[in-house]
């Protein structure tokens, strides 16, 4: 390379080439929270939790909590870990309350 060639300063990023600054920012990972079924606790419970916790509609509550007493497991949401965890463990204490066996868990999307 001669004395006034810029072209290369032995880094690997050409000199005087314009590139775009790398952003430091990461997406969350995402978190599904799961419902599952029992024989025990009461359909209009598990309505109640989804209206209550995740915010659904009635009518969107009712079609997950069939979706779940049907196919045994549902999606009640995608969250990050922090607020996945926090609904899991508010599900799970109102069900014990309540005296219901009611399950919820949360697995990485
Ligand atoms: N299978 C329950 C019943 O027949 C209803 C039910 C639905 C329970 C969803 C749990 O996550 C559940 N009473």
């Amino acid at each position: 390379m001669s004395g006034t060639d810029r072209r290369d300063d032995g880094t690997g990023t050409p000199t005087g080439v314009v590139v775009k600054a790398k952003p430091k920012t990461k997406k969350p990972s995402m978190y599904k929270v799961l419902m599952l079924n029992d024989d025990y606790t009461p359909m209009e419970f598990v309505v109640h939790i989804l209206e209550r916790f995740f915010h659904k509609s009635r009518e969107e509550a009712t079609r997950i909590m069939l979706h779940v007493h049907r196919r045994g497991v549902g999606v009640c949401g995608v969250y990050t870990y922090e607020v996945a965890e926090t609904k899991v463990t508010q599900v799970m204490d109102f069900a014990r309350r309540h005296q219901h066996p009611l399950q919820c868990t949360m697995e990485k999307e």
